[in-house]
């Protein structure tokens, strides 16, 4: 099916309700789904102008505000591919996203702009939005097939380059109608979207639950501490997704707030990286809910999820969604006992067509269909899946994913660098936190490494520590032994 059928559900079923409230420069704003629909429809005829037609990229470079949802709509409505890219990324991590995916243009606001690599077409989102008014309101349908792309997700490679996971009508109708059915989503809900609608997270999630249950959602710029309170207070959510920083950063406040907001909620969400199980219990002992946990990824939306119903498990991930097998191998790829730890592999509607243009990257995380996580995980005898690490070397920051080789490569072209490795250490808010550990010479200077990286990575990229070593643990095959290097702790 395509994604406006199941969005219809609320853009026309439930065109007068209330939708969307977001932030204005003159206080919060409101649009209902009909105006909601009206708006996208606008924009949809403006892209068309603009010789848009099916399979066209489109990125986004933006922060969230309602024209995102309006593009986004828009997308859909036309088949044009959404490429969305993260608003922490600089020049660097932009062009390699763009000459990968050839976009038609950028949509991007005045900040960030002089990070889009130049000759790139670059659209001005409030000159957009501007120009959409002088479009007609009435829906064009366009034929879409249900195995059409509806967006192209960067994933960090393991190679450095990051990788198009292309994600299908049919894989985020999959994934909505499982969030749905198993979170017991409903046109009663109220959703406090904090998550950057630049991932899957935000959006496959966020929005899509929202636009397929007729929700109401309340959406923030992003998630801040210092203004969350008041939002859960101002706006009184039922549903809330976050990151497991989001759970640490919410543990900070005082007793009788934390009672009040979990008074109201109905469900509290985490994934994109691991709950702590200490971090669950103090949750639970002071706001009232056990936060259920589920596992997904940019290339297959949600895979694993606690059930609604019955045990929240401390540590571990649940169960398989409706239509996802999981398989968990041994190296010969053969199924381990219950209790012993072997890689994920996943099947189901969720899984993404492949990656955009790597029919090589592709070949090598599909097997038969199923679909490689490099997660490694567990199942009890009672069918609780239980991760127990990667088999990849990606560190998660605050839920963002950065994969190390993209750091050294950086490192590796500064004065002085001969050997970079670059590991997680583990942190309390953030899960882990990059630190770099380099072989040098003395015209070495840590202030213009670290300058060098900040130029060119996304913040949360930069390493924290920058620790000299005489010479980086090797094997006899040549492979670095991370473990082997001084640890090092955040204060
Ligand atoms: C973080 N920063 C941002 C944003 N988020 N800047 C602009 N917009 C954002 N959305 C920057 C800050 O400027 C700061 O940069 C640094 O990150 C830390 O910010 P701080 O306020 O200290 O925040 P925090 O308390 O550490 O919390 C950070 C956060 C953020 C809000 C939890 O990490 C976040 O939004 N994470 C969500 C990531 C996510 O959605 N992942 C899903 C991908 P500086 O250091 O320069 O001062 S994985 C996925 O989609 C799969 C499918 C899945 O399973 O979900």
């Amino acid at each position: 099916m395509q994604l406006t059928d199941i969005f219809d559900l609320s853009l026309k079923g439930r065109a007068s309700a209330q939708a969307l409230e977001y932030d204005r420069a003159d206080g919060v704003a409101s649009l209902t789904f009909g105006e909601l629909d009206t708006r996208s429809n606008r924009v949809a005829r403006l892209l068309a102008s603009r010789g848009l037609t099916r399979g066209d990229r489109l990125c986004f470079f933006l922060p969230n505000r309602v024209e995102f949802i309006d593009l986004f709509l828009a997308s859909v409505k036309t088949g044009v591919i959404v490429v969305p890219i993260n608003v922490l990324y600089r020049e660097r991590e932009v062009a390699h996203i763009v000459a990968d995916a050839e976009p038609k243009a950028v949509v991007t606001n005045r900040e960030l702009a002089p990070f889009v690599p130049p000759g790139t077409p670059v659209w001005d989102v409030d000159e957009l939005a501007a120009a959409a008014l002088r479009h007609d309101g009435a829906r064009v349908r366009t034929a879409i097939d249900g195995d059409d792309a509806a967006a192209i997700v960067y994933t960090s490679g393991t190679t450095g380059r990051s990788k198009g996971a292309v994600l299908t009508h049919n894989n985020f109708a999959a994934n909505t109608v499982n969030l749905l059915a198993c979170w017991r989503i409903t046109s009663e809900d109220r959703y406090l979207a904090v998550l950057p609608l630049f991932h899957v997270h935000g959006l496959g999630n966020g929005v899509h639950a929202w636009l397929a249950s007729g929700c109401r959602m309340r959406l923030a710029e992003r998630f801040d501490i210092n203004r969350a309170p008041a939002l859960f207070e101002s706006f009184q959510p039922t549903l809330f997704f976050g990151v497991p920083t989001i759970y640490v950063r919410l543990l900070e406040l005082p007793v009788e707030q934390a009672r009040r907001i979990g008074e109201r909620m109905r469900l509290f969400v985490s994934g994109s990286a691991p709950l702590p199980a200490h971090v669950l219990e103090a949750f639970r002992a002071k706001f009232g809910h056990t936060i259920l946990e589920r596992y997904g990824m940019s290339e297959t939306l949600m895979n694993i999820s606690n059930p609604y119903e019955g045990e929240r498990r401390a540590g571990s991930v649940g169960f398989p969604m409706p239509g996802v097998s999981v398989r968990i191998l041994d190296a010969e790829m053969r199924p381990v006992t219950d209790g012993e730890v072997g890689e994920v592999w996943v099947r189901g509607p969720n899984v993404c067509a492949g990656y955009w243009r790597r029919p090589d990257a592709t070949a090598e995380a599909f097997v038969d269909n199923w679909f490689r996580t490099g997660d490694l995980g567990e199942r009890s005898n009672d069918g609780y899946i239980t991760l127990r690490g990667r088999r990849t070397e990606l560190i998660i920051s605050g839920g963002f994913n950065i994969y190390p080789r993209e750091i050294e490569e950086v490192l590796l072209e500064q004065p002085g660098v001969r050997e970079a490795v670059v590991c997680g250490a583990p942190d309390e808010r953030r899960g882990e936190l990059p630190v770099a550990y380099v072989v040098v010479d003395e015209t070495f200077d840590e202030k213009t490494a670290e300058a060098a990286c900040r130029q060119s990575l996304a913040s949360f990229k930069v390493p924290r520590a920058f620790i000299r070593v005489d010479s980086v643990p090797r094997t006899a095959l040549g492979k670095v032994q991370k473990h082997l290097l001084p640890p090092w702790k955040s204060h």
